[in-house]
């Protein structure tokens, strides 16, 4: 299994938890919340206080069908933000598909570079990360969120993952990016329907054997709504999923992700402290 993690990230002998702020006014689940810097960077600090390792800040929305922002407003939403974070200590994470943010915000104290694209939406992306010498999450995407839907179309989910995941990892690296910057994430809900994603959280060993630490990113989406649908086969709102995102996190972190990505982060990094103890109990580190 993989126990190592890149460096200038918090060493743990455990899954990292990654807090989420979305600095948009349109995010699935929490969007409009955290849209003034202020408050984005008091929320913030409240994760880190609540256990979160990382501190991800976005300002894009990727919910499905959301339209892009432009640069300057993405640069404008996150830059105050990281930079507030950084200087508090915070580790901080940038979730951005574009390499000028992503310069940006290295530049402003970010540890840690979060492309849902992995760097097909920005091929300027690998260059800037590789010089920037900053852990790089390498998630799986098939196209932006205006079509991304389209594009869930699998015949074996798991190895089709694996195998998209590997040409960018093979990409990134051949553009200078090292091994050890990398991280991948198999992008759940991004062009997955419902069943790939659980496939893919159930498929995690082949996944860990691409040898790089793994990401999941399941906090309140969609399937998570389906599966607990009421009676009237109504997804339940993404509020209703924080105790099923809870579960996710406890088997994900056992079957050996490397780190979650939440919203609610104190739970869940309770979650990642029982996953270490259940697996050191069975031996396995
Ligand atoms: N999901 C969202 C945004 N960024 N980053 C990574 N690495 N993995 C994810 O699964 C992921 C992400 C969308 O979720 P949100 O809008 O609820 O934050």
């Amino acid at each position: 299994m993989t126990t190592w993690t890149p460096p200038g990230l918090p060493q743990k002998a455990r899954c990292l938890v990654m807090g989420v702020v979305n600095v948009t006014p349109d995010s699935f689940s929490d969007g409009g919340r955290w849209f003034d810097p202020d408050v984005a960077v008091r929320h913030g600090l409240d994760l880190v206080e609540q256990g979160a390792d990382i501190v991800d800040v976005g300002g894009e929305s990727t919910r499905p069908g959301a339209a892009r922002v432009s640069l300057d407003e993405e640069l404008r939403r996150v830059e105050p933000v990281i930079r507030a974070l950084a200087q508090e200590g915070v580790t901080v994470s940038v979730d951005t598909m574009r390499a000028e943010v992503a310069e940006a915000a290295v530049a402003a104290g970010a540890a840690l570079v979060n492309d849902v694209s992995g760097g097909l939406a920005d091929p300027a992306m690998p260059r800037v990360v590789a010089a920037a010498g900053v852990p790089y999450v390498v998630m799986h995407w098939r196209g932006h969120s205006r079509d991304m839907e389209a594009r869930a179309v699998y015949a074996d989910v798991v190895t089709e993952v694996a195998e998209e995941l590997r040409k960018r990892v093979d990409s990134v690296l051949a553009e200078g990016v090292s091994e050890h910057q990398l991280v991948v994430d198999p992008g759940l809900g991004f062009a997955k329907r419902a069943e790939h994603n659980w496939s893919l959280l159930a498929g995690m060993g082949t996944l860990r054997e691409l040898g790089f630490p793994i990401i999941v990113g399941a906090s309140r989406k969609r399937f998570l709504g389906r599966l607990l649908a009421g009676a009237d086969g109504a997804p339940r709102p993404f509020d209703g999923c924080d105790d099923a995102t809870l579960a996710v996190t406890a088997l994900a972190a056992h079957a050996g992700a490397w780190c979650v990505r939440v919203h609610h982060v104190r739970p869940n990094a309770d979650a990642v402290r029982v996953a270490a103890a259940w697996r050191e109990g069975e031996g396995v580190r």
